[in-house]
């Protein structure tokens, strides 16, 4: 039997990575489409995973349907992910339009491209959380309405949208995840539990004092990405195509992911002051290890998402496996181990 061709877009970030692990393992043929950048190492994540090799990558890019129509016709994909985005929240405020035309329009694009080249496989799109934004009822499901509070939950809804439409309109089969946030050691050190696990790890070294915060009273219902990658799979697999929420059904706070991490370590801390005095005190040492800095707040704050992952575990069969706490100390050691690499290689 010929193998399955699975088409991915945003192969270079942390889910596509993970997909395209969780592919090779079933056998697909895997095409990762890449956008030019004056720098060669965008495939740091496929590295670090060893499947560099095993993947065929394609330049193109989501704002270019050309491209896009160009590799659906050679490659006659049976399956399509697109995580193609510009995905970090805070940026959007700063980037509006070009997350608009990245992860609003980007997805227009390959749902355009999927109808004229490949109206036949079978189309995912990385839909988020963030559109609940100020969520109206808790926990969140698929019936919830969307209320997204930054520009970047605006363009993912308005790709959601479309995601449906083209369901309804054309017949093709597309999925929308609405997926909780999804974390693990390939996440960017952009987010808050990478830039955690990182500073913390630096702690732990020796090569940082302390840890510079925003919002920790923020609440989000955190799962690994290595999990949630087969629950985007199964949705492609199904008879119809169906929306379906991936998250955990638990919530934590920005604060018990600093205490653990920091417990992890060795160096449990307690916190002292309020608002932008508050600050995380070493508990045998005394030493400030973290301070709020007004910097890494947001204009308009998501306070809490929780996820209500039923319809995925009755109709998919998907349910998460990894734990808050073993989440956060897989992180931890990982960038405790990447530093530590990092210090013994030979400099210049
Ligand atoms: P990520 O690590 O930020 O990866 C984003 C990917 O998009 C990167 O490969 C990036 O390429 C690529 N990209 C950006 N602009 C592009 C363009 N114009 N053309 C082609 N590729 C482009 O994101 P992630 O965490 O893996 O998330 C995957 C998807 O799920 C995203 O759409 C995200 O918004 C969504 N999502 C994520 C979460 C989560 O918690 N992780 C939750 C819900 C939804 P470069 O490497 O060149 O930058
Ligand atoms: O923030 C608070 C911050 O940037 C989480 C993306 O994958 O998940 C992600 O979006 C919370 C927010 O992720 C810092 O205010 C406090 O409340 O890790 P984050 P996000 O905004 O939830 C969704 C589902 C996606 O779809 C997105 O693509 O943490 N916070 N202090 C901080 N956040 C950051 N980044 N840095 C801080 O210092």
């Amino acid at each position: 039997m010929d193998k399955k061709v699975a088409v991915i877009t945003g192969i270079t970030g942390q889910d596509g990575a993970y997909l395209a692990e969780f592919l090779l393992k079933q056998d697909y043929r895997i095409v990762g489409i890449v956008r030019r950048s004056s720098h060669s190492d965008t495939t740091h994540r496929l590295r670090y995973l060893n499947i560099e090799q095993a993947i065929e990558c394609i330049d193109g890019d989501i704002l270019d349907v050309s491209s896009l129509c160009r590799i659906f016709r050679d490659v006659q994909p049976s399956e399509i992910y697109n995580f193609a985005a510009q995905s970090f929240v805070k940026t959007s405020w700063q980037q509006p339009l070009l997350t608009g035309q990245v992860t609003g329009m980007g997805a227009a694009n390959v749902l355009e491209a999927v109808r004229l080249e490949a109206p036949r496989a079978h189309f995912y799109q990385a839909s988020s959380s963030e559109m609940y934004g100020l969520a109206r009822t808790s926990p969140q499901n698929e019936h919830t309405p969307f209320h997204p509070r930054s520009p970047y939950a605006a363009a993912k809804l308005f790709a959601h949208c479309m995601t449906v439409n083209y369901t309804e309109s054309f017949g093709i089969f597309a999925c929308a995840g609405i997926l909780f946030n999804h974390e693990s050691p390939l996440r960017g050190h952009e987010f808050v539990t990478r830039k955690v696990s990182d500073g913390v790890a630096r702690i732990a070294l020796g090569m940082a004092t302390e840890l510079r915060m925003g919002n920790l009273d923020a609440q989000r219902d955190w799962g690994h990405a290595r999990d949630y990658v087969e629950g985007i799979w199964v949705m492609l697999q199904q008879d119809e195509p169906d929306d379906y929420v991936l998250a955990t059904g638990e919530a934590h706070s920005v604060r018990e992911f600093v205490e653990l991490a920091f417990t992890h370590i060795g160096r449990p801390i307690e916190w002292c002051g309020e608002g932008i005095e508050e600050c995380g005190i070493d508990l045998r040492t005394g030493d400030v290890l973290v301070r709020i800095d007004p910097q890494y707040l947001r204009p308009a704050e998501v306070h809490q998402l929780l996820g209500d992952p039923s319809k995925a575990r009755r109709h998919l069969g998907w349910r998460h496996r990894t734990t808050f706490p073993e989440l956060v100390c897989e992180m931890v050691d990982n960038d405790i181990a990447i530093l530590r690499d990092e210090g013994r290689k030979p400099r210049g």
